[in-house]
């Protein structure tokens, strides 16, 4: 644990490096269980808490994030790796500030090994199942050559994304704000595939196959199968995609194959594609059941234990939205203003509208919001923000999506496994 003070991580640049910011999880306060008072807090963060009569009690400062992790991905440079069996790596706040996410910060979710020495030429796509007219095997040549190619930017955000927060804690990956990324995504439609092999009409749902291996390297075994009712698979942004941002898949995205499903959680996103199976009932793949990707049918109270039969697949993601800039710790001029920015996004519906308040939510102001480039993609979000005193603060920004729902600004409804939260997101900052 560091013995430096706090005082010597501030800096006058605010984003130059990674050692510019203040307040650490290495300064022995953990991000769960804050209780120090007041006084112990203005210690700890080296400034005058600004609106501390609005903050919540036991609100764990945003100023004691994670800090940066040394290790990386080749290709996946400054993502936070949470595992490396199988990879699991997030992607800092700061660096999604892109409006298309570039592929080297596009996040990594692995449920098994991925496929080694993938071979083009020998690669096929394999359509069948109980609502198939027939089944249908396409080498990758003949679905880039027998369909027409659609790019579109789409969002992907892991189930789990903010599982961190939960408390009683959710087993799995204990992801923070960053299991989500917008490139633009280039294929093939799922629906034009489909139709060319035929639908039955008792047809319900699709699920994937992937080449990747469970970790137990059981042959025959998934290591994960997920799915979306023929809705979603039909509609016109669902894609066969080969391509991220122009360039082939990374290795770790589905190279050379995948599906994207913007919106929904990303387990549906197969990758390293193989096979589609057309269903006559709910797929029943790996991790469609049990508590996999399901939450309970009702609300249940914090840390309940609920029976499988109880737990409903998670379809749409929730509103939501992430401050990308400045990153989280900066030491800003009181004197000048500035403007905050990010992005928002909502599985099914756009977003409508962008708050940030920098008074721990007694006060909001609307940001200015971009229309999403098309049905799916992230909107971004800007605010100019002034000041009043020299001091701590958090920015908070809140969306509202097209049906008038919001994003909380406590954690949402707890659930076994830790899914959906789309709490606000904050950022701490030091006027001086
Ligand atoms: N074949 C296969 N597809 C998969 C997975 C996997 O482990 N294997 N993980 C899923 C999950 S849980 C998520 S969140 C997304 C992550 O996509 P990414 O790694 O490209 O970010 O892929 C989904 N598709
Ligand atoms: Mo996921």
């Amino acid at each position: 644990m560091s013995k430096r003070g706090i005082h010597q991580l501030y800096s006058k640049d605010p984003i130059a490096a990674d050692n510019t910011v203040f307040g650490r999880t290495s300064h022995g306060v953990s991000r769960r269980g804050f209780l120090s008072g007041l006084k112990t807090l203005t210690a700890l963060l080296g400034a005058e808490v600004v609106y501390s009569q609005f903050m919540p009690a036991g609100l764990i400062p945003a100023a004691f994030a994670q800090s940066d992790n040394p290790f990386s991905i080749p290709g996946k440079e400054g993502l936070t790796i949470l595992n490396d069996r199988p990879i699991n790596a997030e992607t800092p706040a700061h660096l999604l500030d892109d409006r298309v996410t570039p592929a080297k910060h596009f996040f990594v979710r692995n449920n098994g090994l991925p496929p080694e020495n993938v071979d083009l030429s020998s690669w096929t796509l394999t359509i069948e199942g109980e609502s198939a007219a027939q089944s249908k095997t396409f080498t990758l040549d003949e679905l880039k050559q027998n369909f027409k190619h659609y790019t579109y930017q789409l969002t992907l955000e892991c189930g789990g994304n903010g599982r961190a927060e939960f408390a009683p804690a959710a087993t799995g990956n204990q992801w923070s704000t960053g299991a989500v990324g917008c490139p633009s995504w280039t294929g093939v439609r799922l629906k034009d595939v489909l139709s060319a092999v035929g639908v039955k009409s008792d047809a319900v749902y699709i699920g994937y196959y992937g080449k990747d291996q469970h970790l137990s390297r059981t042959p025959g075994k998934e290591a994960i199968s997920r799915g979306v009712p023929i809705s979603k698979a039909m509609e016109d942004e669902s894609l066969i995609a080969w391509q991220m941002n122009g360039e082939p898949l990374p290795a770790m995205n589905g190279y050379p194959l995948r599906l994207v499903f913007g919106g929904w959680p990303a387990s549906t996103s197969g990758k390293w594609l193989s096979k589609i199976v057309i269903r006559n009932k709910v797929h029943d793949g790996a991790k469609m059941g049990g508590k996999a990707y399901r939450l309970p049918c009702e609300p249940v109270a914090p840390g309940t234990s609920v029976p499988d039969s109880q737990m409903c697949i998670i379809e749409a993601m929730p509103v939501k939205s992430l401050i990308t800039y400045p990153r989280s710790g900066i030491v800003h001029k009181q004197a000048q203003s500035l403007e905050v920015r990010g992005h928002a996004w909502c599985g099914e519906a756009a977003v409508k509208a962008v708050f940030t308040s920098i008074d721990f939510g007694q006060t909001w102001q609307q940001a200015s919001l971009t229309k999403p480039v098309n049905r799916h993609a992230w909107q971004h979000f800007t605010s100019k923000v002034r000041f009043p005193q020299k001091g701590y603060y958090e920015i908070w920004a809140r969306a509202v999506d097209e049906n008038g729902r919001s994003q909380p600004m406590v954690l949402p409804g707890w659930n076994p496994k830790g899914y959906l939260n789309n709490a606000c997101h904050r950022i701490a900052l030091k006027a001086v």
